[in-house]
């Protein structure tokens, strides 16, 4: 970037550098973030009549499009440059044009400075740097790579192995003999002694599979081959027994990465799994639309279901189905006494439609009863998380009767207690954070004192860079999840340099490049949600039923708004109601177009309907916001609101009864880090609309099989609505075409045999190489753990006094 700026600074766009800082210098603002920058930039371009060729194509262009920030000081401007995916470069501009690198440290006083928080003294405020703790495992080169990496693991750490075959095979063997089920041998046993022996035992074995029918059961033949040293899990059936003995043969005589992964990933080595879902109300009915409790709740329990079979299938082709293998996955949540109706007041909830998957909810301890007894916002949750982490270890041994062997932490609280379990338990450990908060609230670490009483964010950002860096590898939903797009930041990568003033910097707080980043996208439930055409699975009945709430029902109790002309097209958005959703931005969007209101009617379902009946301050907020843009833009007749919290069935039938009508869906949302209801939509057959900021950019395919809309800019998204809706009056078949290519997107990538197969994959290949590579993280662990107990813990501390006097 240097030599963009030098190349600026040699030629007669100098000028042109010269008049776009007097521009900026004339902003209110001193802190401009990339939009504002483009803003400052376009109208420059446009005062100073510059051809189209120029914003794009000069260095200038270049330079502003590369620009994520600009903060001015003084009169010296500081530069903050993404020139790449998880790259970051800062210069400091000076007034008469001298250009000069910062370093991250002067960055981070800047920022302290603007907001008055500038410690003066060197080394006054605690540094946090994890970057030396990754020094001594590889690195992805390619960015584009990141969030693959197991394959590059694999293939790193195989040639290294393999280098040295006889501490390859030394270690193969001592990881073939680990493994057992309830205190059962499995693979090999005591008459296997050495390697050598291994490699002799495997051949013979091979020899005498390889002459019994292809489908004889494992259990015909299982005395013969226990007397060669092979105990059960290497098949069903001879044909399965002779695939994994050969896959082993080949991995000892002429190992190669891809022989390596389809080896292990093969190994019984995993039959309990617990999934951490800490905060909000975890359960199976009622649950859904409340705050902080969305598509979290969701997924968790799709996985678990999808985890179990997939388990399950795995036990049988690995033959142990005769072994009383039983696998068991347990959803670990917090117990609410007072449950307003739901089952989250029980401990043991069994998981429909599963043998062996569980709700397990373990109680708060007494802090308070006022608090524990009752829902608690994530926001608050703190200083519960490490007595729960100690509670739920003894309760999870109890269920389990014995150690899980995988530990998934579910969003910043579930992935904390996941870290403390399996620091415990010796387990492996995976992150999932669902969406991660600090780039969700703009500035939400620069001003973090400012919104610590109502967010609790120094507990939320320390929580998250001691799980995320202790994870033995994180699963996230997309790729922009880690690192963003070309021009935006991702959501881990904001984790990579901040300040957090007065409390401390971080100097590099996450490797991107690190391959624990793996990207394993979810599924939708297919028995809910499904194409609207497939009429032979859809109850009448149902279907009559909501499409009576939907477009005419009159109850006051739990819905708003009586449709002049129910028969309009219908846009449809179901959300809970926060902030960051931004229904009534599209209520907005809806109010400000009386062409959109001439075609369509807005059916929204949201939360609740009266501000009395929440306790959460941002959704009491947008439910006033709602009635006034109602009363502002006079939607009445062309708007429904329906305050109803709908079974699974029902919210999937909701779908396809707007497709029915031949409806769109649009999810508004200012940030969306996946978004569950675009694939609930899709599938549904339901031409999408969603946001361009987070994960449905990665979803949907422009144009192809749903439509990107920029929920601030509220005339275009009009726009593209209607240009939709305009096309599919003209040719009816353009909505069925979007409609067909929706569903087949969801089938062809977003199911959840795709998720667990790779899951269980990334758990067995993790668990192989935290064994073989014996990699030493005990002094990240320690680090970890000095910031838990020395910043977390007194922080949490403080919460709890103050939670004593609500
Ligand atoms: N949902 C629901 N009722 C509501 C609002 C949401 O059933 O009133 C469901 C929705 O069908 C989806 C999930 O909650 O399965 C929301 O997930 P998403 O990933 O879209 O957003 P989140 O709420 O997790 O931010
Ligand atoms: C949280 C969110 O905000 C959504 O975008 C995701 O779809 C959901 O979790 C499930 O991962």
């Amino acid at each position: 970037m240097s030599e963009l700026i030098q190349a600026i600074l040699n030629s007669e766009e100098k000028n042109d550098l010269r008049a776009f800082i007097s521009e900026l210098r004339q902003q209110e603002k001193n802190y401009l973030l990339r939009n504002d920058i483009l803003n400052v930039y376009g109208e420059y371009c446009s005062k100073s009549q510059k051809p189209e060729t120029f914003y794009k194509f000069s260095n200038l262009g270049k330079l502003i499009y590369y620009t994520q920030e600009i903060i001015q000081e003084d009169s010296n401007f500081c530069f903050i440059i993404r020139p790449k995916i998880a790259d970051q470069e800062v210069y400091r501009l000076t007034a008469d044009l001298d250009v000069e690198s910062m370093t991250v440290e002067e960055l981070l006083d800047l920022r302290d400075r603007l907001v008055n928080k500038f410690h003066p003294n060197d080394g006054d405020l605690l540094e946090l740097d994890f970057g030396p703790f990754y020094d001594y495992t590889p690195t992805i080169r390619d960015p584009k790579n990141i969030g693959k990496g197991v394959q590059f693991l694999n293939r790193y750490l195989s040639s290294k192995l393999f280098q040295d075959p006889k501490q390859w095979l030394e270690s193969l063997f001592n990881f073939l003999r680990l493994h057992n089920y309830n205190g059962i041998q499995l693979l090999i046993n005591y008459q296997i002694q050495s390697q050598q022996q291994l490699s002799q035992q495997v051949k013979k074995a091979l020899n005498f599979v390889s002459d019994r029918p292809n489908d004889e059961p494992y259990e015909q033949f299982r005395l013969q081959l226990q007397t060669m040293g092979f105990e059960p899990g290497w098949g069903n059936t001879a044909s399965r027994v002779r695939d994994s003995l050969n896959i082993l043969d080949e991995l000892i005589d002429s190992p190669d990465p891809q022989t390596l992964e389809a080896f292990i990933s093969r190994v019984p080595m995993i039959f309990r799994i617990v999934l951490v879902s800490a905060h909000g109300w975890f359960g199976q009915e009622g649950v859904l639309g409340r705050p902080d409790t969305g598509g979290q709740v969701v997924y968790v329990l799709d996985q678990a279901k999808n985890l179990e079979k997939q388990l399950q299938e795995d036990v049988i082709l690995a033959g142990l189905d005769g072994l009383n293998v039983q696998p068991k996955v347990i959803i670990l949540s917090r117990l609410i006494p007072n449950s307003d109706g739901t089952l989250c007041n029980q401990r043991l909830e069994k998981v429909h439609g599963t043998e062996n998957a569980w709700i397990l909810r373990v109680p708060l301890r007494e802090f308070n009863p006022n608090m524990t007894q009752n829902w608690i916002s994530r926001f608050e949750f703190w200083p519960y998380l490490e007595t729960f982490a100690v509670d739920s270890e003894r309760e999870l041994l109890a269920e389990f009767q014995g150690r899980p062997d995988l530990i998934v932490g579910n969003y910043t609280d579930g992935n904390l207690v996941a870290f403390l379990l399996a620091r415990r338990m010796k387990v492996t450990q995976c992150n999932i954070a669902h969406a991660l908060e600090k780039s969700k609230y703009l500035f939400s670490n620069l001003y973090w004192q400012d919104l610590e009483d109502k967010y609790h964010f120094s507990l939320q950002f320390t929580a998250d860079l001691i799980s995320m860096n202790a994870a033995n590898f994180v699963v996230s939903s997309t790729y922009q999840e880690i690192v963003g797009t070309p021009d935006s930041v991702g959501q881990y990568e904001s984790y990579k340099c901040f300040t957090m003033p007065e409390l401390y910097h971080v100097v590099n707080g996450i490797e991107l490049f690190s391959p624990k980043f793996n990207v394993v996208p979810p599924g939708v439930n297919e028995n809910s949600y499904f194409p609207f055409t497939r009429t032979e699975d859809r109850v009448e009945n149902d279907r009559d039923r909501l499409a009576e709430m939907l477009f005419t029902l009159e109850d006051s109790s739990q819905i708003f708004g009586k449709l002049d002309d129910p028969t309009k097209r219908p846009i449809f958005s179901m959300a809970r109601l926060d902030r960051i959703k931004n229904l009534t931005g599209l209520a907005e969007c809806f109010g400000q177009s009386k062409e959109l209101q001439e075609h369509c009617n807005l059916i929204l379902v949201a939360g609740k309907l009266r501000v009395e009946e929440s306790g959460d301050n941002e959704e009491r907020d947008e439910i006033v916001k709602l009635y006034h843009i109602i009363d502002e833009y006079n939607l009445h007749g062309k708007i429904r609101w329906l305050g109803v919290r709908l079974s699974k069935n029902d919210s999937g039938e909701i779908y396809r009864v707007i497709a029915d009508h031949q409806g769109i869906f649009v999810q508004p949302a200012l940030f969306e880090a996946f978004g569950l209801t675009i694939l609930e939509s899709m599938v549904s057959g339901l031409p999408t609309f969603a946001t361009q900021f987070g994960g449905p950019l990665e979803i949907i395919q422009d144009k192809v099989n749903g439509f990107y809309i920029n929920p601030t800019n509220l005339e275009e998204t009009a726009t593209k609505i209607i240009d939709f809706v305009t096309k599919c009056e003209q040719n009816p078949n353009y909505w069925n075409t979007i409609s067909q290519q929706a569903i087949d997107r969801v089938y062809s990538t977003y199911t959840w045999k795709i998720h667990t197969t790779k899951l269980l994959t990334l758990a067995r290949i993790y668990g192989f190489w935290n064994f073989t590579s014996k990699e030493n993280r005990e002094d990240l662990l320690r680090y970890l753990e000095s910031l838990f107990y020395l910043i977390y813990k007194p922080r949490a501390q403080q919460l709890l006094e103050q939670h004593k006097y609500r």
